[in-house]
């Protein structure tokens, strides 16, 4: 009997099918975000990361052009299970000729991308950027008092439907557009409403342009602070919840968005009560909202959990969000990818129904025991099952070595 089948049976016993568990996990899609092969560095503009956010260390092989960024991704999706989509960002734009501002976008800017895509059969995500660029102003865009600042942005903002509703009638796959803003005070403000006021209104104009809503679902992320802008930030989870909800939109959580010792798995359910949709970013944030690679941690594990037992796998947006330029990229990329489709497909094997009654029967003691033992249940034997289905090596290091002796060292 083969490893998977010794396990199968042991999960059996428990009334999981691992059988169904893998093929569940074989149709979730993940959306892997562009920027973790160049440090969210983008093509746009020459302009130095901003917006209180970081990529700390120097690695070699960082992506330089479209050309080797776009080989990267095909190494990292090469050595990913799974469906994925390809999460680009506005500052991807390649231009052939001349340069367009960031509210001078059009589809043409982006049709590398999509040719790439639709090679691939790739869906594409999009996020409008609003930072590493000149007319941030004061740390400010959407919220600026300025109003050619606030007003380009807002331009900004209508330019990126129009460009995500153009993927996704090229590859046939709704887009998710993500709007986060950096914007915030790193000292304490006089003035809290005027700012949050104007983010208000830039929102509702930028989305009073019309647009398929079964083609571009527009999510807002919110944000507890960034690196430079500790004391007030704009687009605060209370902001960007209720406008959410009044707009009609589909909230995003990042998990290194919040305190400390706050969780996102914890607040799963409460959205899903009153969103069709909801959208995450998956990272793993060290004290802060560092955006180390996601780990098959705990909080990882509990983020799966909530997604799988609640039934909300076709309702929940899975996007990953991290860059470290301190490892190869390759790796990173790979590494977190698989840890959120390993926390999955863990979720999909926990005995969900059994664990509920014992809650719903208040039997905490039988409830720790089991939840207890499934820690040490032969997971691994399903994951590397998994993988060999899928038909992507369980070493995935000796590929990212090879290649990074072959391709990324020469980068110099
Ligand atoms: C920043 C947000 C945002 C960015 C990306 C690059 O704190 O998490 O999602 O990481 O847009
Ligand atoms: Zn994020």
């Amino acid at each position: 009997m083969s490893r998977f089948d010794e396990a199968k049976k042991m999960y059996a016993s428990l009334g999981v099918d691992a059988e169904a568990a893998i093929e569940q996990l074989k149709d979730v899609c993940i959306s892997v975000h562009c920027w973790q092969g160049d440090d969210v560095g983008g093509f746009d503009s020459p302009e130095a990361l901003s917006g209180g956010i970081q990529t700390t260390g120097n690695y070699p092989g960082k992506a330089r052009t479209p050309a080797e960024l776009m080989a990267d991704i095909d190494k990292a999706f090469s050595l990913m299970p799974g469906k994925k989509k390809l999460n680009l960002h506005a500052c991807y734009a390649i231009f052939d000729g001349a340069p367009a501002g960031r509210d001078q976008l059009e589809p043409k800017h982006f049709k590398a991308w999509v040719d790439y895509a639709k090679a691939r059969n790739l869906g594409i995500d999009f996020n409008p950027t609003f930072f590493a660029h000149p007319m941030v102003k004061d740390n400010l865009t959407l919220s600026s008092p300025d109003e050619t600042v606030r007003r380009y942005w807002v331009e900004h903002g209508k330019a990126c439907i129009r460009i995500s509703e153009y993927f996704a009638e090229e590859t046939g796959v709704p887009c998710v557009m993500n709007i986060w803003i950096p914007d915030g005070y790193k000292d304490i403000p006089a003035d809290r409403l005027g700012p949050r006021a104007r983010f208000r209104k830039s929102l509702d104009e930028i989305l009073s342009i019309p647009y398929d809503k079964t083609k571009v679902y527009v999510t807002l992320e919110s944000k507890v602070f960034g690196i430079g802008l500790e004391s007030y930030t704009v687009g605060s989870a209370e902001f960007c919840l209720s406008y959410s909800t009044k707009a009609g939109i589909t909230p995003l959580m990042d998990n290194g968005h919040y305190h400390p010792t706050e969780v996102v798995s914890d607040k799963i359910s409460s959205l899903l009560l009153f969103n069709e949709k909801i959208a995450l970013h998956v990272t793993r944030p060290v004290r802060w909202d560092s955006d180390h690679v996601v780990l098959f941690d705990d909080e990882t594990k509990e983020i799966a959990k909530e997604i799988v037992r609640n039934n909300a796998l076709q309702r929940v947006f899975i996007a990953t969000d991290y860059f470290d330029a301190s490892i190869n990229r390759i790796s990173a990329w790979v590494t977190g990818v698989r840890n959120v489709q390993k926390a999955l497909l863990f979720a999909l094997l926990q005995p969900n129904d059994k664990l509920k009654a014992l809650q719903d029967s208040a039997d905490m003691t039988a409830l720790m025991v089991l939840q207890e033992e499934m820690k040490t249940a032969p997971f691994g034997d399903v994951w590397d099952e998994y993988l060999r289905r899928e038909n992507v090596p369980a070493d995935y290091l000796s590929a990212v070595q090879d290649y990074e002796k072959k391709v990324l060292v020469n980068r110099v």
